[in-house]
């Protein structure tokens, strides 16, 4: 395949850049962290969109690679932020596993690399995770859930609400954050079902001491009814797009 090759070739040569969009308190209005988003600009297609180029990094075992540069670029880059005072100590940086990732053994130890190398404490790193990347291997999830939990590293379950999940695993994985899937957040103001569905997410949450973020906010109806449902983070185009390094910056300068 074209693309593999291109791929290939793309990690050797760092073709890729990570954007960063802002999570926001919805009750403070701070901005809380920033969720990492890979992007690639092909040498002749222009830009390509992650949800086309990680199932085929995934297929070719690509994403390893990928996956731990990613990782070591967002902590590299909140390492940055960090030491010219644009974050102080409570900013993290939430960062998109593969399922594939979340199943290799060697996870945790280029974690720990990372962490010690970009000299990041864990708790201001917090990975995300879709609830079908965790059915898929349900013991070695709960593996590595346990010792990201004893290194202080946030787990978020992302797009919570739309996977092949059951309740259940929420009892024997205790994650910290449960990110609403924007499909929700979506038809939240129009009074049907997705209102009493967040209000259900939300009343989980809280039963199970998780934090919820809400993605996708994109209008003022939209962040309304989701403070009416007591829902505390956020993120979405209301508040900004996914932002190039200089654009976030310039973001949260525009905060103090
Ligand atoms: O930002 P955007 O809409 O282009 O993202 C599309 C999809 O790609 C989303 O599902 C997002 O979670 C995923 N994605 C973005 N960056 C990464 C990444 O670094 N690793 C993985 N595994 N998925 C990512
Ligand atoms: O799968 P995950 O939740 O990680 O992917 C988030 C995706 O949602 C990214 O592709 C990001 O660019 C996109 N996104 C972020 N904010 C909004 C928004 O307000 N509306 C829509 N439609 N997409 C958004
Ligand atoms: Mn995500
Ligand atoms: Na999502």
């Amino acid at each position: 395949l074209q693309i593999e090759t291109d791929l290939r070739q793309a990690i050797q040569q760092r073709a890729f850049i990570l954007y960063y969009q802002p999570i926001i308190d919805l009750i403070t209005g701070n901005v809380i962290g920033a969720e990492a988003l890979i992007r690639w600009q092909h040498p002749t297609q222009g830009w390509i969109s992650p949800a086309d180029f990680i199932p085929i990094a995934e297929e070719t075992g690509l994403i390893l690679k990928l996956g731990n540069w990613t990782i070591k670029q967002a902590c590299h880059q909140l390492h940055l932020w960090q030491q010219n005072n644009i974050v102080d100590s409570s900013f993290s940086i939430s960062v998109n596993l593969s399922a594939y990732q979340f199943a290799h053994s060697n996870l945790l130890e280029q974690i720990d690399a990372i962490l010690a190398e970009t000299q990041i404490s864990p708790q201001c790193l917090k990975l995300e995770i879709t609830e079908t990347a965790i059915m898929e291997n349900v013991d070695a999830a709960a593996q590595v859930i346990a010792s990201l939990r004893q290194r202080n590293i946030q787990l978020s379950i992302d797009d919570f609400g739309t996977g092949y999940s059951s309740l259940s695993y929420l009892h024997s994985f205790p994650v910290d954050n449960l990110k609403i899937d924007k499909s929700f957040v979506q038809r939240v103001n129009d009074k049907s079902d997705s209102f009493g569905l967040v209000n259900a997410i939300v009343q989980i949450a809280k039963t199970m001491g998780m934090k919820i973020i809400a993605e996708g906010i994109e209008t003022d109806n939209q962040l309304e009814q989701l403070k009416l449902l007591d829902c505390q983070f956020g993120q979405g185009y209301l508040f900004s797009k996914p932002l190039d390094v200089e654009e976030m910056t310039k973001f949260m300068a525009s905060f103090r």
